[in-house]
């Protein structure tokens, strides 16, 4: 870490020597400056310095200011002990240190000052005097925090200023006695609105208002002369007003985290604007008027929380395309107006469901009532795709009004071969944006609800599920349809049918008819071309044309330009419509029309007797053989590098073979594998999809290991004197690996990215990473204890050590996590740190903090602590639930819990969240001390039923709340509605137990010094 930083600031230097930069930035880096001394005679080009943030006072060298160019030194986040007095520097300090800076120097030469939610209000006054003296003429003036967690709200944040009120007060006469101000940032300040003041600011260039919550924004912030950059985040604005005043010469204006659902053009009409940013913005539309801005460069649309992730309520033009960036979108909106517009109205329909449910009864009876049910209807081999067709209503939205607009629907229904087999390969088919059916028999109890609706949540990425019971003259079983509800978002309803009477169809086709009309991207506009282009393409009777045809088709339909055309290839490919793999050298030939084609073939392989009795291998001959029909033999090149793309086969290297994983023997081989020295990780999935290990095979099948080691769910692979075992064990959800040789850490690192990008293929996919305890017990031990990597980081962070749940011993986290840095170049060697004595396990506290409890955990904490049991509690700001993760983790090793339990603390989410958790262990009541502040009436029955109402009603009004705004992109209400679901159930039960456990007011816990708390869990202890 150390030599790290040395490298950051050396090369800083470097650049400033070289002329590259004038500015030395520490952030990061730290304010050790004596590395700086001997390279002083390198700096001459140096003017501005920026501190690192840090409370210990730093000491700045004198020959600092002495260097014949700085300029500015900016410690608007540090502390500072001394500072040169030096007349040409200008500073920025933070708003405490003003009486200290100004005994040390002068402060004429103070040009920014920090006032923070730390500041006193007697600082605070003072800054206001100073400035209406005409003491302080500042450039820079800031209101705010270093950081900010968006999801706290504006209470929570005014509950961390300690001098709000007064900044109220007076900030408006300071801004007042500014003019020169050029910048003002509020970040974090939650105001609840904008100053008057800024806006006689003439010179004022940079403006931030994060999290200030302001009622409405004034017009004139976007009239202001000078303003060059506006950051106006996280401030629940619905919509931007229009400008007041002559200025227009905007260049960044981010409005991310605003529920902003459009943007009004006068943005896009600013002439100098270059960069926008809508990130987490309910943008519906981004319109043509972006042609406008003709110095736009960028612009950021998605999340803050992943920049790949789509818009959040995007509809025109079409997410796929905007995602792609600013020159897509622009593509999209030029072939708009050139060619006009039209509305796609095409979907898909999966059939998805057990073998023999009923999938393909059920697809003919959708396109055919009167079709009759053939006893001896073949199991469907791979996919069979039809084509259904009917007239329908779609919404559409043009000049911003929305209109519904009657059109013939043409669905692509896509009914899946439900054998086992199967299901590892239906994954590269089950797109985004369709609708999804799971038959189920009901005569059977063989449906894996769970299988089937948690492989449509991962890869659907949100689209709805009707599942269909086919009754076939049976009784109906009847499903919990609330409880699948609450697990899977996407399941929309549940309808029943018999198939040989028809009883119920009508219902069901209706009810699916229905979800596909509201599909999002129905009656999306898109450039007139494109439909037609599409309806050639339909109605060309070939499985597959040459790209080159493709291009010559969208020719004769007006298209001029080649990047339009791979734009609309792409569209068609992402939608599922065609298979065009324009990144594949061998596959960008070929535009495949009838995915079925494709799948077909692909299926016949891994069907096929001979190929199946040879456990996968295959040769050319045996392709031959296969794929001999004039529909296929052309095609065997690109067809070989089509189940090369889904990772459905590899060729063994040096050889004419191939093998196809899926096929492999499914025992693991007997081979040898030393006990001592392996370096051992697990990755265990909330979801597991079926055939991870086999694509890793795939994708990596240079490496492994030649001969007999390579199974189904499994294989070994080598790099450079390094073994790697890979095994899934898909009934526990587990990955795992083990290394064994010289330095794992490089065919770590190979096989970690393999399964990343593999990983990424999965847009809900979530796992943890875990790592094996070091200490001397779990070393020798056939089953360590593991850490998720996640707790271990957060351990290593703030310098923690981890307690083992086996050995109880503390472990140095960053041991555990040694082999995943390859930076680190010591052998790893199987040793562990110098084992500590073996400490007592932790007790944590879990109360409502910046309440009433404070005091009383102050005090719990210094007793117990004085009698040798420590208490952990955390006390970083962030609480939100994200963020306690692993507290939450670290609570839920520990065996101990304090519970502080008072009347705020039950109707908090947090701390119910976190109690809930604790409650999930079925040793609740061994493990909790409750401590009962007075305000928490659970000792009597009927104030109970108070907490139970209260969380009722916050979920009633949730569901209100989901009600009127729709259920799309509200995933965030919707785990929090699932969190107060969890706690109104559970309320009752822990409450109960709390209530029966003898606890003690706090009054009797302080008579006594805490001493009752700590004979019980000195005996809990010592258990
Ligand atoms: N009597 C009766 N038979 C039915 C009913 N539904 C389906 N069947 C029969 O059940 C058998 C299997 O139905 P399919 O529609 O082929 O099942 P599938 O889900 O497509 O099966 P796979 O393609 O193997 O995944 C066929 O012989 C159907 O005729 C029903 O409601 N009543
Ligand atoms: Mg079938």
């Amino acid at each position: 870490m150390a030599s790290e930083r040395r490298n950051d600031l050396d090369a800083a230097i470097d650049d400033i020597a070289a002329g590259r930069s004038s500015l030395l930035n520490l952030r990061g880096i730290g304010n050790s400056l004596e590395p700086l001394t001997q390279r002083r005679h390198e700096l001459t080009g140096l003017r501005d310095v920026l501190l690192d943030r840090t409370d210990d006072p730093v000491n700045l060298p004198g020959w600092l200011t002495e260097l014949p160019n700085i300029e500015r030194i900016d410690a608007i986040s540090t502390a500072i002990a001394d500072a040169p007095a030096a007349s040409h520097i200008r500073w920025t300090i933070r708003a405490e240190e003003l009486d200290l800076f100004e005994y040390l120097t002068d402060l004429n030469n103070v040009d920014g000052i920090g006032i923070g939610p730390h500041t006193y209000a007697v600082t605070i006054d003072d800054i206001a005097v100073r400035c209406e003296l005409g003491e302080l003429e500042l450039a820079k003036l800031r209101c705010g925090v270093n950081s900010l967690d968006v999801s706290k709200d504006q209470e929570a944040l005014t509950r961390e200023w300690k001098a709000l009120d007064t900044l109220d007060n007076r900030i408006d006469s300071i801004l007042r006695h500014q003019p020169s101000l050029e910048a003002a940032d509020f970040f974090g300040c939650p105001l609840g609105r904008v100053p008057e003041p800024l806006s006689s600011l003439p010179r004022l260039t940079r403006l931030t208002l994060g999290a200030v919550w302001p009622e409405t924004l004034p017009g004139w912030i976007f009239g202001l002369t000078e303003l060059r950059n506006a950051l106006i985040y996280y401030n629940g604005l619905r919509d931007l007003p229009d400008p007041v005043g002559p200025g227009r010469r905007l260049r960044h204006l981010v409005l991310d985290g605003n529920p902003l659902s459009s943007i009004p053009s006068w943005v896009w009409n600013l002439p100098e604007l270059e960069h926008l940013s809508l990130r987490d913005c309910p943008v519906e539309e981004l319109p043509q008027d972006l042609a406008n801005a003709p110095n736009l460069t960028t612009l950021n649309i998605g999340s803050v929380f992943g920049s790949q992730q789509a818009p959040l309520a995007l509809r025109v033009p079409p997410p796929e395309i905007a995602i792609q960036g600013l020159d897509a979108i622009r593509q999209y909106w030029r072939q708009q107006r050139s060619v006009g517009v039209d509305h796609l109205a095409e979907a898909k329909l999966l059939i998805v469901g057990e073998a023999g449910a009923g999938k393909t009864s059920f697809a003919r009876k959708i396109l055919d009532p009167d079709y009759v049910l053939d006893a001896y209807e073949d199991s469907t081999e791979g996919i069979d795709v039809m084509r259904w067709q009917f007239p329908g209503a779609v919404r559409v939205r043009e000049d911003r009004a929305e209109y519904v607009k009657t059109c013939n629907l043409r669905i692509n229904v896509w009914d899946f071969g439900g054998q086992e087999i199967y299901h590892s390969t239906h994954q590269f088919f089950l797109t985004k944006r369709s609708v999804y059916v799971l038959v189920t028999d009901e005569r059977k109890e063989d449906t894996d609800f769970a299988y089937w609706l948690e492989i449509v949540d991962l890869l659907s990425d949100g689209s709805p599920v009707v599942i269909v019971q086919n009754r076939k003259q049976g009784r109906g079983q009847g499903l919990d349809l609330g409880a699948l509800r609450q697990r899977y978002r996407n399941l929309v309803d549940t309808v029943s049918v018999d198939l040989a009477d028809n009883s119920g169809l009508g219902d069901a086709v209706a009810r699916i008819r229905r979800e596909l009309e509201q599909l999002p991207h129905l009656g999306t506009p898109l450039p007139a071309t494109w439909r037609e282009v599409r309806l050639a393409l339909e109605g060309d009777p070939h499985d597959h044309i040459a790209a080159d045809e493709f291009f010559e088709i969208c020719g004769r339909h007006g298209f001029t330009c080649r990047d339009d055309m791979e734009q609309l290839g792409g569209y068609l490919h992402d939608l599922g419509i065609c298979l065009f793999f324009q990144d594949d050298s061998v596959l960008k030939r070929t535009v495949i029309l009838k995915p079925e084609w494709g799948t077909d073939a692909v299926y016949r392989v891994l069907d096929d007797d001979a190929v199946t009795a040879a456990q996968g291998v295959f040769t050319e001959a045996d392709l031959a053989r296969i794929w001999h029909e004039d529909r296929f033999a052309p095609m065997r090149h690109e067809l070989l590098a089509l189940m090369e793309r889904f990772g459905l086969c590899y060729r063994v290297p040096g050889s004419e073979t191939w093998i196809a994983p899926q096929l492999l023997s499914p025992t693991r081989p007997v081979y040898a594998w030393p006990d001592d020295g392996n370096v051992v990780l697990r990755y265990e999935y909330d979801v597991m999809p079926k055939g991870i290990a086999r694509r890793l095979i795939v994708a990596l099948h240079d490496l492994l290991v030649p001969g007999d080691y390579v199974w189904r769910s499994g294989g070994v692979f080598t790099y450079r004197g390094t073994r790697a075992e890979v095994v899934e064990d898909h009934r526990r959800r587990h990955l795992h690996m083990r290394l064994h040789g010289v330095d794992p850490r490089v065919l770590l690192g190979i096989i970690d990215h393999a399964l990343g990008v593999i990983h990424r293929s999965y847009p809900r996919l979530r796992y943890d990473t875990f790592l094996p305890c070091r200490c001397d017990v779990c070393v020798r031990a056939r089953e360590p204890a593991m850490f998720t990597v996640a707790e271990l980081e957060d351990f290593a962070r703030t310098g923690d050590q981890i307690q083992c749940r086996t050995s109880r011993r503390l472990v140095d986290p960053r041991t555990v996590l040694d082999v995943l840095s390859p930076d680190d170049r010591r052998q790893l060697a199987v040793t562990t740190a110098p084992e500590p004595p073996a400490p007592r396990p932790e007790v944590f506290v879990s109360y409502k903090w910046k309440g009433a409890a404070d005091a009383l955990v102050d005090e719990l904490q210094g007793r117990l602590g004085e009698r040798g049991v420590p208490l952990v509690r955390d006390r970083s700001a962030m609480r939100y639930r994200d963020s306690i993760r692993g507290f939450m983790r670290r609570l839920g090793a520990g065996k101990y819990v304090v519970v502080v339990v008072d009347d705020a603390y039950l109707r908090s989410a947090n701390c119910m969240f976190e109690l809930t958790r604790i409650a999930d262990d079925p040793a609740f009541a061994d493990r909790v001390f409750p401590v009962i502040l007075s305000d928490a009436a659970i000792f009597d029955p009927i104030s109970r039923l108070d907490y139970i109402e209260h969380w009722e009603e916050q979920v009633n009004k949730l569901d209100a709340k989901l009600a009127r705004v729709g259920p799309e992109n509200l995933q965030g209400i919707h785990d929090e509605r699932n969190l107060y679901e969890t706690i109104r159930n559970t309320i009752a039960r822990i409450v109960d137990v709390l209530a029966d456990m003898n606890a003690l007011m706090p009054e009797t816990h302080r008579d006594s010094d805490f001493a009752e708390l700590y004979r019980s869990l000195e005996v809990a202890l010592t258990r």
